[in-house]
């Protein structure tokens, strides 16, 4: 069974979409970043950058002892060469498909997470950054929406492209998109976020976080001597509690 690294942001959730869709057995273990989890030594074994999404494979196609993965877009490729699902086998099509990948890897994931960052997270508004990255996000927002039109999916059929870029273009209104401006996008992001995987996906990866964050909100309610939120057992706030105060919150977090 595959280990999925995982917190439900963008990255994370590219990982249990194209899990669900291939159907590989997998465990999700939460890295709660918001608390600094991803800073711990165990983390850093799997994951050299400090960040989530990062799988252990115990069984990879090249044999051997058990193999940990870290980058979403690598992880992608290595669950769709391990199953031979979710690239195209013509090996143009294929080189496509990888395009799309990269192009969401190097450039619509780190520019919509900065989008978020100086939309939504920055100490203080900076109006020129807010500016750069929203016009930035807007332009690959035309860029994919170019690319589809005519097309159902990013590379012929549905592929681990797909996969990559529907998380974060799902956090449209928080980069300051308006999808009715991009009609062809807007199209395939009905057609994906309708698929039982991309659905069944979200329900798991939400349930993660909610749970982790009620059992951190009931421990931090008990520290502080506040009034106990009934509906959570106690079992799991005990097991929330030495999570507190680990590491404090990154300010430059990206998600
Ligand atoms: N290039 C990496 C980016 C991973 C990434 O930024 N992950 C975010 C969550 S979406 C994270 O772990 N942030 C933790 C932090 O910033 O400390 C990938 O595609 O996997």
């Amino acid at each position: 069974m595959i280990d999925l690294y995982f917190w439900p942001t963008p990255n994370g959730h590219k990982v249990t979409m194209c899990l669900e869709e291939t159907g590989l057995s997998y465990r999700l273990v939460p890295i709660d970043i918001d608390n600094g989890e991803q800073f711990g030594p165990e983390f850093l074994a799997i994951s050299p950058n400090n960040r989530i999404p990062a799988i252990v494979d115990p069984d990879p196609p090249w044999g051997g002892s058990p193999a940990s993965i870290f980058e979403s877009g690598a992880i992608l490729l290595h669950l769709a060469e391990k199953t031979g699902m979710f690239l195209p086998d013509d090996p143009a099509l294929r080189m496509e498909a990888l395009q799309w990948v990269f192009w969401q890897v190097g450039g619509l994931g780190p520019m919509a997470g900065q989008a978020h960052h100086f939309r939504h997270y920055a100490k203080e508004g900076i109006p020129y950054a807010i500016e750069r990255y929203t016009r930035e996000v807007g332009r690959l927002y035309g860029v994919l929406n170019r690319r589809l039109s005519g097309r159902q999916f990013i590379a012929g059929e549905y592929s681990i492209a797909d996969m990559a870029s529907f998380p974060w273009i799902n956090r449209h209104a928080k980069q300051g998109q308006d999808l009715a401006a991009f009609p062809d996008l807007a199209g395939w992001f009905e057609r994906v976020m309708k698929r039982p995987a991309t659905v069944t996906a979200y329900r798991k990866g939400e349930d993660v976080g909610s749970a982790r964050r009620l059992r951190m909100k009931q421990a931090v309610a008990d520290r502080d001597g506040l009034s106990p939120e009934p509906w959570i057992a106690q079992s799991t706030v005990a097991a929330a509690a030495p999570l507190l105060g680990a590491h404090g919150n990154s300010i430059n977090r990206v998600r």
